[in-house]
């Protein structure tokens, strides 16, 4: 009998390394894999889950904390049955560099004509294209949590003018903020536009034609840029698309879509000047989050509070 509570992993990743993350991992703590055949987790006090099986909650109906694998939790929030327990998300420095590297890259992708570049080096064609500066674009970034201002930081360092919206205005030096009434000012301002927001029922389907509409026209780039890590529930696709074409959008980098996988047929993957990534902008390294997790135990058999809880109301 193990002297700490048991904790049951169902996480949909690569099952090497969760394998090779569990060694030495979670000391004192009876593990249980939930997708090991009859697996008795009756008595699992924690869950940590990414995609849970829709049975867990029958299966495991002692838990106490359900920990995310990852810093998104719209899709733990989203499973039918969910008990009303703690829910709590991913916050680690390793997944937040990886994720502000993924947006500067982008960003500079964009302002030093990047897919231009690629086109005309597949087409054997040698042909300069203008230099703006990243000083002379303003980058908006929609949503100013722990990533968000992590990458507002390094965009500022690659010397872009940073702008910045969230529900409730922040404090950050250097950076005009918005809260959700400053919307259509925000975007009046914002070259390229990054999405770092959670998925909710207020940010879904945010990212749509008339969102694209208020962006700057004209500026360095001659048309504005969308950028999305955040969720793909967020951003309208046939708009994208739609926007793309008729010249709203001047460029796109998705690393998030409606349906994932993206379907094989849609035209995202054909234009000139978009960039895909398979979700991965920012992925959990497994052993950083057991260590987290481990760490959230700790603390709450010690009696302490839990950090980075999730606001069930708010859905983040
Ligand atoms: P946080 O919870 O720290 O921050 C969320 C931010 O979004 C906050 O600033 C919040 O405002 C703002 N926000 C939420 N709802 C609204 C709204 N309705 N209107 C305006 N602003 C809103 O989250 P993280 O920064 O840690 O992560 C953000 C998201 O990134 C995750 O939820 C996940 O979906 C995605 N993600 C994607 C990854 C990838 O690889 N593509 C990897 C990891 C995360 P306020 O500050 O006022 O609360
Ligand atoms: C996350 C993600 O939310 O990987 O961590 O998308």
């Amino acid at each position: 009998m193990s002297a700490k509570g048991s904790i049951v992993i169902d996480l949909k990743f690569e099952r090497r390394q969760v394998d090779a993350a569990l060694v030495g991992a979670f000391k004192g703590h009876r593990v249980l894999m939930a997708d090991t055949a009859n697996a008795d987790l009756s008595d699992a006090r924690y869950a940590l889950l990414w995609k849970p099986d829709l049975d867990l909650f029958t299966r495991a109906p002692k838990l106490e904390i359900l920990f995310s694998g990852g810093a998104g939790v719209d899709g733990i929030l989203a499973v039918p049955g969910l008990p009303d327990l703690p829910v709590v998300r991913f916050v680690d420095e390793s997944l937040t560099v990886r994720m502000s590297e993924w947006v500067v890259l982008q960003a500079l992708t964009h302002l030093r004509q990047g897919p231009t570049y690629l086109k005309q080096q597949r087409e054997r064609v040698w042909n300069e294209r203008a230099q703006p500066e990243a000083k002379d674009l303003t980058v908006g970034v929609m949503g100013l949590g722990v990533l968000g201002q992590d990458s507002v930081r390094k965009l500022k360092i690659m010397g872009f003018n940073v702008v910045g919206w969230s529900r409730s205005k922040k404090q950050i030096d250097g950076v005009e903020t918005f809260d959700t009434g400053g919307l259509d000012a925000f975007l009046a301002k914002t070259d390229i536009l990054v999405g770092l927001l959670p998925l909710t029922d207020d940010t879904r389907g945010m990212f749509d034609a008339a969102l694209f509409a208020k962006l700057r026209q004209g500026g360095a780039l001659g048309k504005p840029v969308f950028i999305n890590a955040g969720r793909g529930g967020s951003q309208v696709e046939a708009d994208v698309i739609a926007a793309l074409e008729n010249g709203i959008l001047g460029g796109a980098s998705l690393d998030v879509f409606e349906r994932e996988p993206l379907d094989a047929e849609s035209p995202l993957w054909g234009m000139e000047n978009v960039v895909i990534t398979p979700h991965a902008a920012s992925a959990s390294d497994v052993s950083v989050l057991f260590r987290a997790v481990e760490a959230q135990i700790e603390r709450y058999e010690a009696g302490e509070p839990l950090r980075h809880v999730v606001d069930r109301a708010t859905g983040y």
